[in-house]
């Protein structure tokens, strides 16, 4: 089954959104299968965003995702990378439909309240980041098969 890496910035923590945007991806109907409240070294938050290493807004983005405690998540479902950028709605949330979790929830772009892998190959290098195999639950959600 397939699996993304979430995570709630740490605007979206400061401002008491962890349980808006869990409650958005558990009532969709997908599996949360790890969880973790971190906060993110230097090194960890540059391998994560490294594709971004030569964007002119790099050493921001790296200053504000290592200002606070994040909460890092998994979550498993069908079409689930694709499904979770569409819940959580374009990157600038100026543009982000209502509706969605930067739509409804962020103003600008740099603090855009959360985090979702852009494609299977990015969430499993994500997932392998910030979470060992033993931290990833295995069991059987209730009422799965009503989805
Ligand atoms: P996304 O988070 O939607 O995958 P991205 O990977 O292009 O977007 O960029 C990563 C983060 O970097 C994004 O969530 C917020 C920040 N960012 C992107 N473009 C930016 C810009 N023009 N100015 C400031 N921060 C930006
Ligand atoms: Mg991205």
């Amino acid at each position: 089954m397939e699996r993304t890496y979430v995570m709630i910035k740490p605007d979206g923590v400061q401002r008491q959104l962890i349980g808006n945007i869990v409650s958005r991806f558990e009532q969709k109907g997908f599996k949360l299968v790890a969880g973790k409240f971190v906060t993110l070294s230097k090194e960890t938050a540059e391998t994560h965003y490294g594709e971004h290493r030569e964007r002119p807004f790099f050493g921001e983005l790296v200053d504000f995702i290592t200002s606070g405690p994040v909460f890092a998540m998994v979550w498993e479902g069908e079409n689930v990378v694709k499904v979770a950028r569409t819940l959580i709605g374009a990157t600038n949330p100026a543009e982000a439909a209502p509706g969605t979790i930067r739509g409804d929830l962020a103003v600008q772009v740099a603090m855009n309240v959360v985090h979702g892998s852009d494609s299977v190959e990015s969430a499993n290098r994500e997932i392998d980041i910030f979470f060992r195999a033993d931290e990833l639950q295995a069991y059987t959600k209730a009422g799965q098969e009503w989805v």
